[in-house]
């Protein structure tokens, strides 16, 4: 059993670099890091038929399931295994099936609304907001949800004019000030290779912890 020691809230815009952060991360560290995305925990929305699913604001704080995130994460801090919910964004659904997640030293959450909510933040040891200008994020949003997730270009506007856009400003980008770190444009080297530090020096205290008087 492995209680996690460290863990990092990885935050800011759609289109910032959040995931690309975080799975570098992962396989720079490897095996000790445990990525948690937060995508994951947008509620269960069964019970509405698809065209009420596709009206439905994503980017809005009730969009998530807070409570179990913050359940899953203190359990991991206490050493147990959580069945972590996963994320249809075609069906814009919950899938039926899980991941099992054991604890691991460090646990990487990720998403846009990572450092909203305050039970979760306490939960953190380090917050990072990953800061990008919003026009190289909705090219970013238009090349994956376009080119890659097949959506229409207009509605991929519709969108980010009627909700992305607005919910940003009101309730993502004043969690930045919740950071310790922020990173600019996402994959910065440098930034990166320092947070990869950082969280090799953790890794260090967690195998060989100095005793305290
Ligand atoms: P990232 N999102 C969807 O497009 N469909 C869903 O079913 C659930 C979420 C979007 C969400 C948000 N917004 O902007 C984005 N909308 O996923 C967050 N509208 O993910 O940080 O990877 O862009
Ligand atoms: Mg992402």
């Amino acid at each position: 059993m492995t209680r996690p020691s460290f863990v990092i809230g990885i935050a800011g815009g759609t289109g910032a670099g959040k995931t690309a952060v975080a799975r570098e991360v992962k396989e720079s560290v490897g095996e000790p890091v445990t990525r948690i995305p937060l995508d994951n925990y947008y509620r269960d929305l069964s019970h509405l038929p698809f065209e009420e699913r596709q009206e439905v604001n994503y980017d809005h704080p009730s969009a998530f399931e807070w409570d179990l995130l913050a359940d899953h994460l203190a359990a991991l801090l206490r050493g147990e295994t959580v069945e972590m919910p996963q994320y249809d964004f075609s069906a814009h659904n919950r899938r039926e099936e899980t991941v099992t997640v054991e604890p691991t030293p460090v646990v990487v959450v990720e998403g846009i609304l990572s450092l909203y909510e305050e039970r979760v933040r306490d939960l953190m040891d380090l917050c990072v907001y990953v800061q990008t200008d919003a026009d190289v994020r909705i090219l970013r949003r238009i090349q994956r949800d376009v080119i890659e997730r097949g959506r229409g270009l207009e509605g991929v506007m519709d969108q980010y004019l009627s909700t992305v856009k607005p919910m940003h400003e009101q309730f993502i980008e004043p969690t930045k000030k919740h950071a310790d770190v922020i990173i600019p444009e996402g994959l910065n080297r440098s930034a990166v290779d320092l947070l990869i530090k950082k969280i090799h020096a953790e890794l260090r205290e967690h195998d060989d912890p100095v005793l305290e008087a």
